[in-house]
């Protein structure tokens, strides 16, 4: 193994799971006070189902989500793993971008290295206080693509022994494995998991890998999480922790049609792509196929922006 290239795949292990301390956002700096006791941070996450992967079952700390952003990760897991949560407000429509979600994607030249997550918004219509109205899906910028799968369902299949790779089969007529690597020996497989085998639904973004001296995963435009976007990138460079935001005018029923919310109750932020990050797919013998580990989207919390608003 190649010294230089393990030395780099040592240090992106470590970032891709890092969990920054610094952020110059939340800091209450005297211009970004929330208003009328409204936290402008998520106050209560409703479901937390991680798929597998390496960071499944591990470092599942949900608490540090909640009342700050940017402090702390947790790992969605393989495609469809979601979490949903929601704010001690209604986060209002208001003209441009309501919503930023922390995550944390590599974005060095050459290094860049996202995780795109898709964000979904519910309004509590039946006022029951709980996320079990009608989910509407953000679009984002690969939304229309012809490489972009709708009504996409994935099973995983609990191994029998917890050294195996984590089978899974989709309702494309695929099947792969979600890789098992030395840095992460748990098991894979959630622990939330009652049965044998878990289904998720949503929609499929087009993979994004590419080998190289170092391996990436390039960004998406614009209306993913954990996606080193321009703006994320202008907003790193400004504030010292970058961001992704979104916009509820974004928001799309299941047949794609433009629904117009004046506000949202709940938000749900799922890992989009289904890849093992294994560049050399199927050949799952390269000694750089289990480098990575699967394409899971990072969460490190939430804000309604316009109480971040000087
Ligand atoms: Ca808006
Ligand atoms: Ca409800
Ligand atoms: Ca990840
Ligand atoms: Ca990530």
């Amino acid at each position: 193994m190649n010294t230089k290239f393990t030395i780099i795949l040592t240090l992106l292990s470590a970032v891709l799971f890092s969990c920054k301390k610094e952020s110059a956002v939340e800091k209450d700096n005297g211009g970004d006070k929330p208003v009328a006791n409204q936290s402008p941070y998520l106050s209560k996450i409703y479901e937390f189902k991680q798929a597998p992967g390496q960071f499944t079952n591990d470092l599942v700390k949900t608490d540090i989500l909640i009342g700050s952003a940017g402090n702390g990760l947790i790992s969605l897991g393989g495609y469809g793993g979601f979490i949903v949560f929601g704010f001690d407000h209604s986060v209002t429509n208001s003209a441009g971008a309501d919503l930023g979600i922390y995550g944390n994607p590599l974005i060095g030249v050459d290094m860049e290295f996202s995780e795109p997550g898709i964000v979904s918004v519910m309004q509590d219509v039946n006022k029951n206080g709980i996320p079990d109205d009608v989910w509407y899906e953000l679009a984002g910028s690969e939304y229309n693509a012809s490489t972009t799968l709708k009504n996409y369902k994935i099973t995983y299949y609990k191994p029998a022994k917890l050294t195996d790779d984590i089978r899974w089969a989709d309702n494309q007529g695929k099947e792969g494995f979600i890789l098992k690597n030395q840095f992460h020996t748990q098991d894979y497989f959630p622990s939330w998991a009652t049965t044998n085998e878990i289904s998720f639904t949503g929609t499929l973004l087009k993979n994004t890998l590419n080998p190289g001296d170092i391996i990436t995963n390039k960004p998406f435009a614009f209306g993913y999480s954990d996606t080193g976007s321009s703006e994320y990138i202008t907003l790193q460079e400004s504030l010292g922790r970058g961001y992704n935001t979104f916009d509820i005018d974004w928001a799309v029923d299941n047949t794609g049609k433009k629904v117009s919310l004046s506000s949202v109750d709940f938000v749900k932020v799922y890992t989009a792509q289904n890849n093992n990050g294994n560049p050399f797919s199927p050949d799952n013998d390269n000694e750089r196929s289990r480098y990575l580990g699967e394409i899971s989207t990072e969460f490190g919390g939430a804000v309604d922006l316009k109480l971040l608003k000087k």
